[in-house]
C-alpha cells in the first residue's frame, strides 16, 4: 500500500519533528571494507597507528589506542594475516582457521586484557542477530603448546579442567546491560576426547542481547591465571557480525515496501531470503520480523509510537494498515 500523500505530510511533519537517520539496520559486518595499511610476512592488519581511534565496517565503529612510545595497541584490528604455525606475539594478527569467516579475506581482531578495551558500538540501539567468533593463532598455539608466560591447556597429564571463556554483553543507550552470552574459546573440562580449542569460525546467537544493544563489550577469563592476571594470551577474533535489518529491498529506507514484501511472503519457513522478509537471517519469514521492521520503521519517534503491535495474528493487520498510514522515509544510512 502506498500512501503517498501520508507520505509527504508526515515527512514535512517529521522533518520539524527532527528524524532520527537509521543506520547499520541490516549489515553484516564483515570487515571487507577496511583498508589494512600495515603489512607482516603473515599478511596485512590495521591497530590504529596513525591515531585515529579505531576503524568502521559496514557503518559499525571499531575502537582501538595504540600507544607510540612502545608501539603497542588495545582494542580492535582489522586483519588479513593466515599464518596458522607461528606460535607468539609476532603471529598476534593472525586467524587460527586459516581465514576470515566463510572464506573471506579481512576479520576483526580484539586484544581485550579487560572489560571496556574493546568496544563494539552502534549508530542507534539495535537488535544483534550473532556473529561468527573463533581464536587467534597467538592464543590458540598458547593453549595448545603452552609458552613462556602461559601453560599447556590440560597440564601435564592432560587432565586439568582448563578453560578460556569469553562472556559478550549487550549495553543499551545507558550504558546499562542488556544481557550476556558465554562462549568458550578452549574448554577441557570434560572429559580427554572432548576438550578443544576452537580452531574453526563459530555462530555466536546474540540476539538474547535483546533489540536496544547500542554497543558490546567484551570479558576474557581463563582457568591460567598468575600474579599479573591472566596467562592466557587475551584475544579474539569475529567476523560477520550480523545486525538485524528491515531494509528489503536494500533501497537504504525501512518503510511500506519493505512491509509489502514480509506480507507476501509471511509464514514463510527454513528457506526465506532477506529479500523476502526475513529481518533476522533464521531462514522465516514471522512475527519477530515484522517487530524489527516495526521498530526500525519506527525510529522517527512519536509518530508510531503508540502502534504496539505484539503478536503475529489479526492485530498485526490493523498496525499494518496504521502504520502504513504513519510511514515516512528515513534515510537507513546517515551521519
Ligand atoms: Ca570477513
Ligand atoms: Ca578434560
Ligand atoms: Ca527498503
Ligand atoms: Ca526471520
Amino acid at each position: 500500500m502506498r500512501c503517498n500523500r501520508w507520505i509527504q505530510t508526515l515527512t514535512l511533519i517529521a522533518g520539524a519533528l527532527g528524524t532520527s537517520a537509521l543506520t547499520n539496520a541490516g549489515t553484516i559486518v564483515d570487515f571487507e571494507d577496511v583498508p589494512l595499511p600495515s603489512s607482516t610476512s603473515a599478511g596485512d592488519y590495521y591497530n590504529g597507528s596513525d591515531l585515529a581511534g579505531g576503524f568502521v565496517s559496514q557503518g559499525v565503529d571499531f575502537n582501538n589506542s595504540y600507544n607510540v612510545v612502545f608501539s603497542t595497541w588495545t582494542g580492535w584490528a582489522a586483519s588479513n594475516s593466515t599464518d596458522t604455525t607461528t606460535a607468539g606475539f609476532t603471529n598476534q594478527y593472525s586467524a587460527f582457521p586459516g581465514s576470515g569467516a566463510e572464506g573471506s579475506a579481512n576479520f576483526g581482531v580484539a586484544f581485550n586484557s579487560a572489560p571496556g578495551d574493546s568496544v563494539i558500538t552502534f549508530s542507534q540501539p539495535t537488535e544483534v542477530t550473532g556473529t561468527y567468533i573463533t581464536n587467534g593463532t597467538y592464543a590458540a598455539l598458547s593453549m595448545l603448546l603452552g609458552d613462556a608466560f602461559a601453560k599447556k591447556f590440560g597440564g601435564i597429564s592432560g587432565s586439568d579442567p582448563d578453560w578460556f571463556k569469553l562472556a559478550i554483553f549487550g549495553k543499551d543507550i545507558s550504558g546499562n546491560t542488556t544481557g550476556t552470552v558465554d562462549f568458550y574459546l578452549a574448554d577441557y573440562r570434560g572429559s580427554s576426547s572432548q576438550d578443544y580449542v576452537v580452531d574453526n569460525w563459530a555462530w555466536v546467537d546474540l540476539s538474547s542481547l535483546g533489540t536496544q544493544v547500542q554497543s558490546l563489550e567484551f570479558e576474557l577469563t581463563s582457568s591460567d591465571n598468575g600474579m599479573f592476571g591472566m596467562n592466557t594470551p587475551a584475544y579474539f577474533l569475529i567476523d560477520n557480525l550480523m545486525v538485524s535489518d528491515a531494509d528489503f529491498n536494500g533501497d537504504t529506507f525501512v518503510d511500506d515496501q519493505d512491509l509489502g514484501l514480509w506480507e507476501t511472503n509471511y509464514g514463510l519457513t527454513g528457506t526465506a531470503s532477506h529479500g523476502q522478509g526475513d529481518a533476522n537471517g533464521d531462514l522465516s519469514v514471522d512475527g519477530t520480523d515484522f517487530l524489527i521492521w516495526q521498530l526500525q520503521a519506527s525510529s522517527v519517534g512519536v509518530l508510531t509510537e503508540s502502534l504496539a503491535v505484539p503478536e503475529p495474528t489479526t492485530t498485526v493487520l490493523v498496525g499494518m494498515i496504521l502504520t502504513s498510514m504513519l510511514l515516512v522515509r528515513v534515510p537507513r544510512y546517515g551521519v
